[in-house]
């Protein structure tokens, strides 16, 4: 995939780009001025009282039952904002940032946290931003910064530690960060809550040193993968010390989203084939038992019957995820149905019930999520097809006719009449309002493939993270030295999309196999159903299994 400048006159849309990128450079400042101005240092805004929340101790549900009365937050929205400032090239308040974080901010208090929460949001903030700030492009000022936001992070991943001395290895969904996990905590955790900590954990033990980081989060990891059932599905919750599940209904929606998110972006980081070994298997049977045309269902993980039927607003990441493996035919078609709910209501509601055609009674929000930006992002970087672009600026729009309001943009509380509610999510700072921008500008994308946890936040794929270089990385070696000929690439998914041209330009003229390729289960590609069938390596569509018991492109998607 190739960048193309969006200041080059033969691009005939840098018009619209540019005059889009400044609009939601707008929207970022607004929402960010504001959460400086009425917030910080609390977590979050509250855009129409102008005040604050401290949610970082409240996320995932439940209400801090021991919060000091001096406690002032962690800032959760500041160090949400730290990657989107660079991004927008606002170095200076980059590093203003990252002094303040480094001289106040601490972990140090009595505060009972969700995991997964303040992983993606609060270390996976950290970790990226250190990464970036010692990136020599970004022109930091040498000397103010001594890698205070690692100590923070790492200081951070030790008091998550205890959370995962558990009979199992699954981690608690709550922990005191002062006092560790609480006597009588609940047992009760999420898929996405214990399966997705692995590129912020990974990432932090690669920094430091210290394996025990990459360590748990992979054991974790390895045991609710071994608690699948024999149709590769899992359950949405389960208990940690028992390992055994809870719900068995899942989808990948709420409670399992990133947990496949988090496989494939593991192994593009660490360039571990036990990932995508997961990931190939948790992808096929999650298109086989939860696909309906473009509509995914939830299913029962022991029989694979559907359960319900429902789209819900996180759905909406998995196009973006499809991008990535060069799945884009199936990515491009549940994206304009979300798109069509997205015009339908002006915004994607929380939860749809398909089978019945309505809104689901208690769920009618909208709390300024990021997903469908995110695949539109995903898919026009893999198509450059300007639709994308029309939909970026139709959800800009919408964002700023519903939800813009003096105090900074606020949730809507209910899609049927608008309603607002009085809540900036941080995420609101690190993905919505980044991925817009990234849709109209790609300029920081240019020079080095990333990838983004869950949570919006960059990591940059080091051939020095990865434990083995498959052929295909080797050959399109993105840390080579440019020549004026070569093209730029714009990040890390341009290995994965298809069809793979730059791929198949390998040494000697050899056709090398696109990354999106599965192999058949049998290698003379016989097969019995199409769960034996892997993905064409040249155009990426699933293959099926023919009546004479071979595998092949036999049906249209
Ligand atoms: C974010 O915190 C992350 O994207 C997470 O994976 C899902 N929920 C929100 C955004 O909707």
């Amino acid at each position: 995939m190739f960048i193309h400048n969006s200041t080059s006159k033969l691009d005939p849309y840098s018009v619209k780009k540019k005059r889009m990128s400044e609009k939601v450079r707008k929207m970022f400042y607004h929402a960010y001025n504001n959460y400086m101005m009425h917030a910080f240092p609390h977590d979050e805004l509250k855009p129409l009282t102008k005040t604050f929340t401290d949610s970082l101790s409240e996320l995932g549900n439940l209400k801090l039952e021991h919060l000091p009365q001096e406690y002032n937050g962690s800032s959760l929205s500041l160090i949400e904002s730290l990657s989107s400032l660079l991004i927008l090239g606002n170095h200076t308040e980059f590093e203003r940032a990252v002094l303040w974080l480094s001289e106040n901010l601490t972990f140090d208090v009595d505060a009972r946290i969700n995991l997964f929460e303040c992983n993606i949001r609060v270390l996976g903030g950290l970790v990226s931003a250190h990464i970036l700030a010692t990136d020599s492009t970004n022109r930091l000022n040498k000397g103010t910064y001594e890698n205070q936001l690692l100590v923070l992070a790492e200081d951070l991943g030790q008091r998550f530690l205890p959370a995962f001395d558990t009979p199992t290895g699954l981690p608690y969904a709550w922990i005191n960060l002062k006092y560790g996990v609480i006597k009588n905590e609940i047992t009760e955790t999420s898929t996405s809550g214990c399966g997705s900590l692995i590129l912020e954990m990974g990432a932090l033990s690669r920094l430091t040193g210290d394996p025990r980081f990459e360590n748990v989060a992979l054991h974790a990891l390895r045991k609710l993968w071994s608690m699948r059932s024999s149709l590769n599905l899992l359950g949405t919750t389960l208990d940690v010390e028992t390992g055994e599940w809870i719900e068995h209904s899942s989808g990948i929606g709420a409670g399992v989203d990133s947990f496949y998110e988090y496989l494939i972006k593991g192994h593009i980081l660490f360039g571990r084939e036990e990932f995508w070994r997961m990931f190939q298997s948790a992808y096929l049977a999650v298109q086989k038992y939860f696909r309906y045309g473009p509509w995914y269902h939830e299913a029962d993980m022991r029989t694979g019957k559907a359960t319900f039927w429902q789209l819900t607003s996180l759905q909406a990441f998995w196009p973006g995820l499809q991008v990535l493996i060069g799945d884009i035919a199936a990515a491009n078609s549940s994206h304009r149905e979300f798109f069509h709910v997205w015009n339908k209501f002006g915004v994607l509601p929380e939860r749809y019930l398909l089978d019945h055609q309505m809104l689901h009674p208690t769920e009618k929000y909208y709390p300024l999520r990021p997903e469908l930006a995110e695949s539109t992002f995903y898919l026009y970087q893999a198509t450059k097809d300007p639709w994308y672009l029309e939909v970026g600026e139709s959800i800009v729009d919408s964002l700023n006719f519903y939800t813009r309001v003096e105090g900074g943009y606020a949730s809507i509380r209910d899609v049927t009449t608008m309603e607002l509610e009085d809540h900036q999510h941080s995420f609101f700072l690190s993905e919505t309002c980044k991925y817009l921008y990234l849709l109209f500008d790609d300029s920081f994308l240019a020079n080095q493939n990333y990838i983004f946890t869950t949570e919006g936040h960059p990591l940059p794929v080091l051939s020095s993270w990865h434990e083995k270089l498959p052929e295909a990385y080797i050959l399109s070696n993105f840390t080579s030295i440019k020549s004026e000929e070569q093209p730029k690439r714009s990040s890390a998914m341009s290995l994965r999309i298809c069809p793979a041209a730059m791929l198949n330009n390998g040494h000697n003229n050899e056709p090398v196999e696109s990354a999106c390729h599965i192999p058949d289960t049998h290698a003379d590609h016989r097969c019995v159903t199409d769960e034996d069938c892997g993905v064409d390596s040249t155009s990426c569509r699933r293959r099926s299994c023919s009546m004479a018991g071979y595998c092949g492109l036999w049906l249209l998607i």
